[in-house]
């Protein structure tokens, strides 16, 4: 029978998670509501007690027809005879567990890197537990924390070695990310069999509960991907419907929230008014559950990062991925400071983000480049050609599955497939504070108003913007940025009425849109 991985519960008998309730009691519960294999994880207990714990497990195990596996103990699962074992890196070695157990015992190794999962698939391991995921406090000795880009390379590397083995992630993992957990970790090749929880389980209330809850979720797909997506556009019959997506929009006109710097908050608001969108500037995190109910999309523009902005950005992302709206994330200075740095790791960890657009140090930062130095917010000195940031925009995009779009005189825009570069725009943009930051704002509310085709969205607000930016800096009267500003106002808006009437003159034979070919 082949192992059903998918919601692997590992027990914990430390008071703080059992809570003065009995073992055998909570993975009951945890059995009825639908785990479907158990390992029981005692770092404490003296053998003879584990033995006589373990049999009890198997008690119920066997009961419900789940196996039972043992942590690190081949000794007590060989007296008690369950299913199999769960050896760490520190363990016995799985040749020496091969010797000792019987022929059908399922063994699974804990592996946090390429080289452990295939040394592991090598000697015959039957599963991997892939992590640590995030974090925990439940086992703070943990080697390295991996991510779901970390897992995402792990489970390519094993895909390439054509064998067949099971794969679980463990660390950190609960009901709000499960779900996000197996969408980002899942390779072109390979996805996860499923995740490995304790504390999510074992110490909640009502362990029936939270199980069930892990089941359902673990069966369906995130939220945030519950659009399907269109039919896939050439990039040629894209771009030609960029005037009909930006009909779209205008008459939807979407909220959009923005948790963005204080230095431009102004001049993007009147940006997402002009082109025809309801903004609200809201930094305050618990807001974002009733906003979130309006169906827009989210802003998260760290440009003037406090203290607090992290805990607040986290739960209006959360209360976006929740429903399923669009979250765009600006890593504004990115590499600029330790405190950024950290910040977009805590983010990246913490939700999902429909776009990522920043400059090339910004996006070489949060692809996990070392090294990268930003003076400021400033990109900082570029160290790739065309098909390098080509390329950097699509590896990112593709680990995320999202869009990324890396801004500069050239734009790439990347689905994790194909890359399109965007020629347009004007210097003058680049003279004026904000509006690099309304481009996420701009992109949020294209993304709101079209879930299903996140590319073409991103690429059609982007021509509305910079095309009205090149007719702003033809017009006359314009000598500079302070003239420019409101007649890019101006121009945005005479785009969103020629768009209201279903007119596309602003659009024919403007866009300068090519695909990049990588090599
Ligand atoms: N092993 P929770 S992390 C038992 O990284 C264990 O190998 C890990 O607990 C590893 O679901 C971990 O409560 C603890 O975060 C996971």
């Amino acid at each position: 029978m082949k192992l059903n991985l998918s919601c692997y519960l590992v027990t914990d008998s430390t008071p703080a998670i059992l809570k003065g309730r009995d073992l055998c009691s909570v993975v009951e519960e945890a059995v009825k509501g639908g785990v479907t294999i158990v390992q029981y994880r005692d770092k404490k207990s003296d053998t003879g007690e584990q033995i006589q714990i373990a049999k009890r497990l198997h008690q119920i195990t066997q009961a419900y027809g789940v196996p039972l596996l043992i942590n690190d103990r081949v000794d007590v699962a060989l007296a008690m005879g369950a299913e199999g074992v769960h050896l760490g890196q520190d363990d016995m070695n799985i040749e020496e567990a091969k010797k000792l157990l019987p022929q059908d015992a399922i063994i699974g190794i804990s592996a946090a890197s390429v080289e452990e999962a295939q040394k592991a698939i090598a000697a015959g391991a039957d599963y991997l537990g892939l992590g640590t995921m995030f974090a925990t406090p439940t086992k703070t000795n943990t080697k390295s924390i991996i991510g779901t880009a970390g897992t995402q390379a792990i489970l390519d590397a094993i895909s390439e070695t054509g064998r067949e083995v099971g794969t679980v992630s463990i660390g950190g993992i609960n009901v709000s990310n499960v779900q996000r957990v197996l969408y980002q970790s899942q390779a072109p090749s390979k996805g996860l069999d499923g995740v490995a929880i304790v504390s999510a389980i074992m110490a909640a209330d009502d362990p029936q509960a939270a199980a069930a809850e892990f089941v359902e979720l673990i069966g369906s797909p995130p939220p945030f991907a519950r659009v399907l997506a269109a039919p896939v556009r050439e990039t040629a019959a894209m771009v030609d419907a960029v005037p009909s997506i930006v009909q779209k929009v205008v008459q939807a006109h979407p909220l959009v929230h923005n948790m963005i710097n204080f230095v431009v908050a102004n001049f993007v608001a009147n940006v997402a008014l002009s082109m025809g969108a309801s903004p609200i500037m809201s930094p305050y995190g618990d807001e974002a559950t009733d906003l979130a109910q309006f169906d827009g999309a989210l802003l998260i523009n760290m440009g003037t990062l406090t203290s607090e902005s992290v805990a607040n950005y986290l739960k209006a992302i959360k209360a976006y991925n929740s429903r399923g709206n669009p979250v765009v994330y600006d890593p504004v200075g990115a590499a600029a400071t330790h405190i950024r740095r950290g910040a977009v790791k805590q983010l990246m960890t913490g939700g999902y983000f429909d776009l990522i657009k920043g400059n090339e140090g910004e996006i070489r930062q949060v692809s996990g480049s070392s090294g990268v130095t930003q003076r400021g917010v400033d990109s900082g000195p570029s160290s790739l050609d065309g098909q390098g940031k080509a390329r950097l925009a699509r590896d990112l995009a593709r680990r995320e599955r999202n869009i990324v779009l890396l801004t500069g005189a050239t734009d790439y825009l990347s689905d994790g497939t194909r890359v399109i570069a965007i020629e347009n725009g004007h210097e003058l943009l680049g003279q004026v504070t904000g509006t690099g930051c309304a481009v996420g704002t701009v992109s949020g509310c294209f993304l709101a108003a079209n879930p299903s085709e996140k590319l073409l969205a991103v690429l059609s607000g982007l021509l509305m913007y910079e095309i009205a930016a090149e007719n702003a800096a033809a017009k006359e009267g314009v000598r500079g940025p302070g003239s420019f500003v409101p007649a890019f106002l101006d121009e945005l808006y005479a785009i969103r009425q020629s768009a209201l009437k279903g007119e596309n003159g602003w659009f024919e034979g403007r866009a300068k849109v090519k695909e990049v070919l990588l090599d």
